[in-house]
């Protein structure tokens, strides 16, 4: 998580498994595209940094956060590994944030626990648009390196599982 503990590209290259052949899908809201592009980038850079050929890379975009959900389900139904679904809501001045926030939260959690693929949760809700500049490759980073880190590690847990399955 953001926080001023961590900064969200930090992370030991060494520590990441070889990410060679595996397939990602992205999906990213077109909200806040100044922040949903960054963070895109800073996914893609990191997947390709790690192994993941540019054409394993499927990207989708939808309108806004809330579509995150019927887009990262379709995209988890294609052949990729496993799905990022990236988006950026910010506070306005009524209740809405809460609700898309809750609502695509959950929507994400609950793909994530129905079927077979990791979906990782690129979702940022920020109180203003600075602290949403500060996690898009400013001084907290960008989530979309951590996102991809997180999508590499969550495959290579998934294919030890399945041959752990295939032993017992
Ligand atoms: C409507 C809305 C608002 C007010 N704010 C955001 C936002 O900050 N970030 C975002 O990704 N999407 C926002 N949306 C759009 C909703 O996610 C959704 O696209 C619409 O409610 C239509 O379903």
């Amino acid at each position: 998580m953001a926080s001023k503990y961590h900064n969200l590209s930090d992370y030991d290259i060494n520590s990441v498994p070889d990410a060679t052949g595996m397939k990602v899908g992205i999906v990213v809201s077109e909200w806040n595209n100044n922040i949903t592009g960054a963070l895109l980038e800073g996914a893609c850079a990191t997947l390709e940094k790690n192994g993941v050929a540019k054409d394993d890379i499927t990207v989708m975009t939808v309108p806004g956060s809330f579509e995150l959900i019927f887009g990262a389900t379709q995209m988890a139904k294609t052949n990729v590994d496993a799905v990022i679904a990236i988006g950026c809501v910010i506070r306005g001045d009524t209740p809405h944030f809460d609700y898309i926030c809750e609502g695509t939260t959950y929507g994400l959690a609950r793909l994530n626990a129905t079927q077979e693929k990791p979906v990782i949760y690129g979702l940022i809700t920020t109180n203003d648009m600075q602290q949403a500049l500060d996690r898009c490759g400013g001084k907290m980073g960008n989530k979309g390196d951590e996102c991809a880190v997180t999508a590499i590690k969550m495959v290579d847990y998934a294919r030890k599982m399945g041959k752990l399955a295939a032993v017992h």
